[in-house]
């Protein structure tokens, strides 16, 4: 080891127990200084003939969380990952392995070459490698059927969720449980009485299981799995452990490792892993920042909205006071709520003493007095101005002193609403998206006033209620919803021009997104923001909206539909465009694929460099953060700022001139750079 390596590893001795202690912070991940210490320590204890079994733990929260994956695609350092593993597996002394937190991707592979495994109960065992588009790349996939067997393997494999401690010792991945509190004395007496025992190589043992069962879970995902290269490449890998010799196995993972290494989407899904980190971090504000307290939330509005946002708090156990102005609204929003728990407790995630306790953290109420007591109060009412500017002035006179105001607006200016208050800065939106207990996505925006503190503690809280939480600007739509404005103008376009609904749609779901601007349309309700009078038709929707479709909920729409609200093309609706294009004067033409994509897609790429020169959003990657979480942009895709890279900003730049569009200036700076976002 050279002088600056950081004493990343350590080594101490315990009669005639060698225990190899690594402390890498923050998640003991395999840096390239770990792999060197636990090669030298290893060495040193089989070399030490005082020494008769080892022990390999972790210092700090958690045993080895994986390889470090800040060092992919950087030249390699270090001795290779692999070497270092099968050295500990060909020691001819026992070798266990001491879990606490998480032994993840290669830290379940490190715990796999350890001949035996010591786990405390709160321990997680798992091979997430598949969340970054990879597979378990250091013998993962072979040794985890000689361990657990082919269904179970091929299971943590291709889903990647990990798996609790005691239900690991079920399976044969943990022998023994520890206490709690005494891994470390628990692990080395369970080390010293296989002493007698001596080594188990994993590699040893025998692949057992029924290989159907991969063939099963690819039926059962198959959606899910749409578009995802990492899950079918984990399960081939499984699958050749069942037919290959350990090492020709272990040589087709590699090559399967490679591939996904080397490709795209690995490097989109490993992009969005830190994204999504980094969009918790608030540029220039002190990490240390004080956050206000979140004891008691307020909601105003119990529709569908409302009562999504008042279940995230609900589920973390915060008590939450709603106000409505009608009872009868009250009761109904209540009503959803209860039965949208109930479903959830019948598919067994929640017990109904769960549902009860949830339901009894609600104060229902007909008057904006009742939020006087809350900490936090979050505006759910429908998009107006008047009204929300109405309600923030008397809640300014309502709420207590420190209280944090929030509006769950999704177009409207914050600053305006924030200055119908004598304390904009206590004033704030934390746009949920649809449906709110489900999507993981919360904009949290930030006015002109609005303090650092009350920022901070918006963020903090969406973390807390398991939300992805990224800061916007003021702007009309803020990140997402601005960016998707461009993209229905120019469908409704491409109509006119000679697209159908179910052309535009299919480009969209074959580029992997869960459904098309106009499936989405239906879905959302084709009259949300109609001027509503039927007499004023200006374009294909407002001749929609005029006839009734107003998407599924009238099974009418983009599309027709039938009592089960599945959808078919509809000859009224191509009446309807017919009508327009002659009226317009535009002729019909055929629209390729390529054209569609380059016009529906490539503005909100535009729309995002806009975004990011004026300041809206904080980074490149959060704009991705909000696509991927809140509209369901394929994630091996890496969002549309991070795909614009792939795709190229200088083909996308140009694509948008020749199509009439104004290039943004960054755009048009990335494109003469070739380089991405
Ligand atoms: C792998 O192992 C491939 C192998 O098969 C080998 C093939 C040859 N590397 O999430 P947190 C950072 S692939 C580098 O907020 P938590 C993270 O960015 C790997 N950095 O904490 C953050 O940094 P910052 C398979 C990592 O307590 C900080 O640590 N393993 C890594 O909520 C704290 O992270 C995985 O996929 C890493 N591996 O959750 C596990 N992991 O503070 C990935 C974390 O600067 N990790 N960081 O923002 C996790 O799932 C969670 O981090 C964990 C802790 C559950 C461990």
């Amino acid at each position: 080891m050279s002088d600056e390596t950081p004493n990343s590893v350590t080594m101490q001795k315990d009669g005639e127990v060698a225990v190899i202690i690594v402390n890498n912070p923050p998640v003991n991940a395999l840096s390239w200084h770990v792999r060197e210490g636990l090669k030298t320590h290893f060495e040193a204890a089989l070399a030490d003939d005082g020494v008769k079994a080892i022990v390999l733990r972790c210092d700090g929260a958690t045993f080895i969380a994986g390889a470090d994956i800040s060092e992919f695609g950087k030249p390699p350092r270090g001795p290779d990952f692999n070497a270092v593993l099968n050295m500990i597996e060909a020691a001819a002394k026992p070798v266990v392995a001491a879990i606490h937190g998480t032994a993840l991707g290669g830290g379940l592979e490190t715990a796999l070459v350890c001949h035996y495994r010591v786990a405390v109960p709160s321990a997680k065992l798992g091979v997430p490698e598949v969340k970054l588009g990879l597979l378990p790349g250091a013998g993962g996939t072979q040794r985890l059927p000689r361990v657990v067997g082919v269904e179970a393997a091929a299971t943590m494999t291709s889903l990647g969720d990990p798996v609790p401690a005691p239900k690991a010792k079920e399976m044969g991945l943990v022998d023994e449980l520890a206490g709690e509190d005494s891994l470390a004395a628990d692990a080395i007496a369970f080390a010293r009485a296989r002493i007698a025992d001596g080594p188990r190589p994993t590699r040893e043992r025998e692949v057992f299981g029924d290989v159907a069962a991969i063939e099963q879970l690819k039926a059962k995902n198959a959606k899910r799995w749409r578009g995802f290269e990492a899950p079918y490449a984990n399960l081939a890998c499984v699958e050749a452990a069942t037919r290959l010799p350990f090492d020709e196995g272990l040589a087709f993972e590699r090559q399967e490792f490679m591939k996904l290494m080397m490709g795209s989407q690995s490097a989109a899904q490993r992009h969005i892993f830190f994204a999504e980190r980094q969009a918790a971090k608030i540029d220039g504000l002190p990490k240390d920042i004080k956050l206000r307290d979140v004891k008691k939330v307020g909601i105003i509005g119990a529709g569908t909205m409302g009562g999504g946002i008042m279940m995230n708090f609900l589920q973390k156990g915060i008590p939450c006071t709603i106000v409505e102005m009608q009872q009868e609204a009250l009761d109904r929003g209540l009503g959803v709520v209860r039965k949208n728990y109930d479903a959830s407790a019948a598919k067994g995630r929640f017990k109904p003493e769960q549902v009860e306790s949830m339901m009894g953290l609600i104060t229902p109420s007909l008057e904006l007095e009742a939020l006087a007591d809350c900490d936090l109060i979050i505006e759910a009412v429908y998009e107006n101005m008047d009204v929300k500017k109405e309600i923030f002035g008397k809640l300014d006179k309502i709420a207590k002193p420190g209280a944090i105001l929030a509006s769950n607006t999704s177009y409207l200016d914050v600053n305006e609403i924030a200055a119908s208050t004598s304390r904009p800065g206590d004033v704030l939106g934390m746009h949920f998206f649809s449906p709110a207990n489900v999507m993981k996505l919360l904009e949290v925006v930030r006015g002109d006033k609005t303090a650092d503190d009350v920022l901070a503690t918006a963020m903090a809280t969406g973390k807390k209620i398991g939300k992805v939480a990224v800061v916007a600007g003021v702007c009309h739509g803020f990140i997402g919803n601005r960016m998707l404005a461009p993209r229905q103008i120019e469908a409704q376009k491409l109509l006119l021009e000679g697209a159908t609904p179910a052309q535009v749609d299919k480009v969209h779901v074959d580029f992997g997104m869960p459904m098309g601007p106009f499936q989405m349309s239906d879905l959302a309700g084709v009259d949300i923001g109609w001027h509503r009078d039927p007499n004023r038709i200006e374009s294909i929707r407002d001749a929609l909206c005029a006839e009734g479709r107003w998407g599924q909920k009238k099974q009418a729409g983009f599309y027709d539909y039938d009592d089960k609200r599945n959808p078919s093309e509809s000859p009224r609706v191509a009446e309807i465009i017919e009508e327009f294009r002659q009226k317009a004067g535009v002729e019909k033409r055929e629209i390729s694929d390529q054209e569609i994509v380059e016009r529906t897609l490539y503005p909100m790429v535009n729309e995002g460099a806009l975004i990011l020169e004026e300041g809206k959003a904080q980074r490149a990657s959060d704009i991705d953060v909000v696509w991927i979480y809140g509209y369901g942009w394929p994630v091996y895709r890496g969002g549309p700022m991070f795909w614009a890279g792939l795709e190229g900003t200088d083909k996308i730049a140009a694509a948008l001139e020749k199509h009439g569009f104004e290039v943004a200036p960054l755009l048009k700076e990335k494109a003469a750079a070739k380089a991405g976002f």
